[in-house]
């Protein structure tokens, strides 16, 4: 058997397995596990010597934010070329990047913009999950259809912003459309009416600061929306997708509607398990530099988030990236979030961070093992969202999508290394144990030593039915 490279002297984890195996690769797949393949290689094979290293599927990032329009004035940081740089530096191999449907726009028309911007630029690999913003008959009835049948297979949906918001009738409509395409729906659960309340609130008391984006988004408004829209999807009788889950009441909620019988999803996120409120209590307008929805909460929603991941309740561990520059008149500080919290773009970076923070703070304080580690962070994305096992595994035929980590690699996270768009980090100054040092997308390293070496190797990726939907694969 002739490989074009074999990786040496490693060891092969996956979501259930831990093992001594070299991998063999031809023509961007994995073709071959067993020890000893470099003794069988030809001369024009590249032998990558792993010793000591783990060799695990690239992650697989399903819930970033790039070249996303954010409103009058604002401007994303990353596009694709930045966006997938930087998860290609984090050790991702592909990213589920949102198309957003502006109000009006047909779905194919939105596609075609985000192929736009996509195509060429991208160094990891791609594909989309739709936002749903304008549910007409039409677009549920038609578009959305023939779209799950091109392999655009999930979509998502906001109860909160003016602007994306749905209404009730409207998610129903739009998991009545689901349940009979068989897409997957992502929901983001707040309540926007309440929240549009406590603003105004604050703002008629003078309350301003960028700490209170935090007591205007609170518990109860999140586990309100993420209840309603489980009763929802069990009215309809459809799996959903609870994203971004920041504490303990929402997470409880998904709890019950499993054993109610709901086939849900949930995901959390690394600003759940190491950030909080406080840290938009910084002085002046640091704290802008943490807004995101839903925001941080306090050490003991950090503690149900991990005890989430720990147990099973989160089967996904996305980064829900999405940059916007702290100094800059069109990101964090534009002239009218200087001056109330309710212009503050929302959203933060960390494609790049997610996979060394959940593996420096759980797999090496003892919290979850290599094996859920690897499922969190790649195996369960491509499973739930229609890319297994072609994606997230490391077996015979599928892609060679690797990262190999070097697990006692110490490393101070700072702004520049992670190559985003954005002029901080979140993270500056975090010590982690635990770091990729190579990443190969189909068989090409791409990522070495904290450096891209292969420009816009990233390719558009089409996806099944999610397994969760019921489909046949
Ligand atoms: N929801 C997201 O999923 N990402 C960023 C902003 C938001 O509200
Ligand atoms: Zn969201
Ligand atoms: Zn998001």
């Amino acid at each position: 058997m002739t490989f074009d490279t074999v990786i040496a002297n490693g060891t092969v984890v996956t979501a259930s397995d831990t093992f001594r195996s070299d991998v063999g690769i031809r023509e961007g797949r994995i073709v071959a596990l067993a020890e000893g393949l470099s003794a069988s290689a030809g001369p024009d094979t590249e032998i990558i010597d792993a010793t000591g290293l783990y060799v695990m599927p690239g992650g697989i990032d399903s819930h970033v934010h790039l070249d996303q329009p954010s409103g009058e004035g604002i401007v994303m940081a990353d596009d694709f070329d930045s966006g997938t740089r930087s998860a290609a530096i984090g050790g991702n191999s592909a990213v589920l990047a949102f198309c957003m449907q502006e109000k009006g726009q047909p779905l194919r028309e939105a596609l075609k913009d985000y192929h736009g911007k996509a195509e060429g630029k991208c160094h990891v690999d791609v594909s989309f999950h739709m936002v749903i913003t304008d549910p007409t008959p039409e677009v549920l009835g038609q578009e959305l259809p023939a779209l799950v049948e091109d392999g655009y297979t999930s979509l998502k949906v906001f109860m909160t912003y003016e602007g994306l918001r749905l209404r009730d009738d409207e998610i129903l409509a739009t998991l009545d459309s689901a349940r009979r395409t068989g897409a997957l729906v992502m929901v983001h659960c707040e309540n926007e009416d309440a929240i549009r309340y406590l603003i105004g609130r604050h703002e008629e008391e003078g309350l301003t600061a960028p700490k209170y984006h935090a007591t205007t988004r609170p518990v109860a408004a999140e586990r309100e929306a993420t209840h309603r829209a489980l009763s929802l999807a069990e009215i309809v009788d459809v799996p959903i997708v609870i994203v971004h889950v920041s504490n303990r009441e929402a997470m409880e909620e998904i709890r019950r509607a499993r054993v109610r019988g709901q086939k849900i999803a949930g995901e959390t996120c690394p600003q759940y398990l190491v950030l909080t409120a406080d840290d938009l209590d910084l002085d002046g307008l640091e704290g802008a530099k943490f807004v995101c929805s839903p925001p941080p909460r306090d050490k003991p929603s950090q503690d149900a988030c991990w005890e989430g991941l720990e147990q099973g309740v989160f089967d996904l561990f996305s980064s829900d990236h999405c940059p916007f520059r702290f100094d800059d008149p069109e990101g964090k500080l534009n002239e009218k979030g200087k001056r109330t919290f309710r212009w503050i773009p929302n959203g933060i970076p960390g494609v790049a961070t997610r996979l060394p923070i959940l593996f420096s703070e759980g797999v090496v304080k003892g919290r979850i093992d290599l094996n859920r580690f690897v499922a969190l962070t790649s195996t369960n994305h491509a499973k739930l969202y229609g890319m297994y096992p072609q994606k997230g595994t490391i077996a015979v035929g599928a892609d060679a999508d690797i990262a190999l980590w070097d697990p006692r690699r110490q490393q101070v996270l700072t702004n520049d290394m992670l190559q985003h768009g954005t002029d901080y980090t979140p993270y500056e100054g975090m010590e982690i144990t635990g770091w990729p040092v190579r990443l190969l997308v189909r068989g090409k390293t791409v990522m070495s030593e904290g450096a891209l070496v292969d420009e816009g190797a990233g390719r558009y990726v089409p996806r099944a039915r999610s397994p969760l939907t019921g489909s046949r694969v």
